[in-house]
C-alpha cells in the first residue's frame, strides 16, 4: 500500500490543483478534513516560505503524516508588491474572492497597461513528523487585466492575464494552468526529492 501524503491546505482551489499536479506520485493523497485535522495554523511568517513551513510542520506534527503545504499570493508592481503574503486576506477577512478582485481593479483603475505587471508566487514545503523538511519556490508572470474573465481556477485568476495566451489564468484549461503555474513549477522541483 502507498504511503499517505497530507495536503496541508484548506483552500479548495489549491486542493484541486495539488491533486492534479501530484496525480502520478506513489503516495495516497489525503486532505486535512479526511485526516480529521482541524488545528488552526497562524501565519505569522514574513515570507511565503516561512508561512508554508509553519503550515507543513504543524500539520505533520498534529497528524503524524508527511504534509505538503503551499503559501502563495500575487505581487503587483503598481501596488508596491501588494497584496503579497496578505493575498488571502486582502481588504479584510470577510471579503469573497470576487470582492477582492474588484478591490484590486478599483485600486488600479488609473494604471495603464504598460504598468500592470504582476506575478503569482508559491512556496511549497513538505514536512515529515520526524523533522525532515524539503522546500521549493515557483513564479508565474502576468498582467492585471481591466475586468475579470473566466470561470476556472480561484482567487485572482480572473484578472491575471497571461500575455502568451491572450487569456487569463481563469480562462485557460486547468491542465494548462497546472503545467505552467507558480504552484506547478514549485511542486515539480520538489517531486524528484521525495
Ligand atoms: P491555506 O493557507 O489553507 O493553504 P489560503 O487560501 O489561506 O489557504 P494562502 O495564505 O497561501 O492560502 O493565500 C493564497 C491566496 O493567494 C489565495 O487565497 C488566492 O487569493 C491567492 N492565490 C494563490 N495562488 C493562486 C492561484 O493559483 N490563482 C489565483 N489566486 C491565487
Amino acid at each position: 500500500m502507498n504511503h499517505k501524503l497530507l495536503l496541508g491546505t484548506s483552500n479548495p482551489g489549491k486542493i484541486k490543483e495539488f491533486k492534479q499536479i501530484l496525480q502520478d506520485i506513489p503516495y495516497e493523497l489525503t486532505t486535512l478534513k479526511e485526516a480529521s485535522c482541524n488545528i488552526e495554523v497562524i501565519e505569522t511568517g514574513k515570507t511565503f516560505l516561512e508561512n508554508a513551513t509553519l503550515k507543513a510542520t504543524q500539520y505533520a506534527h498534529a497528524t503524524k503524516l508527511p504534509c505538503i503545504s503551499d503559501d502563495s499570493g500575487i505581487e503587483i508592481d503598481a501596488l508596491n508588491g501588494r497584496p503579497g503574503i496578505y493575498s488571502a486576506r486582502y481588504g479584510g477577512p470577510d471579503l469573497s474572492d470576487s470582492e477582492r478582485v474588484e478591490l484590486i481593479l478599483e485600486e488600479m483603475k488609473n494604471i495603464s497597461i504598460e504598468k500592470r505587471q504582476a506575478r503569482f508566487k508559491a512556496a511549497i514545503v513538505i514536512a515529515w513528523p520526524n523533522g525532515k523538511i524539503l522546500n521549493s519556490e515557483g513564479t508565474m508572470e502576468g498582467i492585471i487585466n481591466f475586468s475579470p474573465t473566466g470561470e476556472n481556477g480561484f482567487g485572482y485568476d480572473p484578472i491575471f492575464l497571461l500575455p502568451e495566451f491572450g487569456k487569463t489564468s481563469a480562462e485557460i484549461n486547468p491542465d494548462e494552468k497546472n503545467k505552467l503555474s507558480h504552484r506547478a513549477k514549485a511542486i515539480r522541483n520538489i517531486i524528484p526529492l521525495l
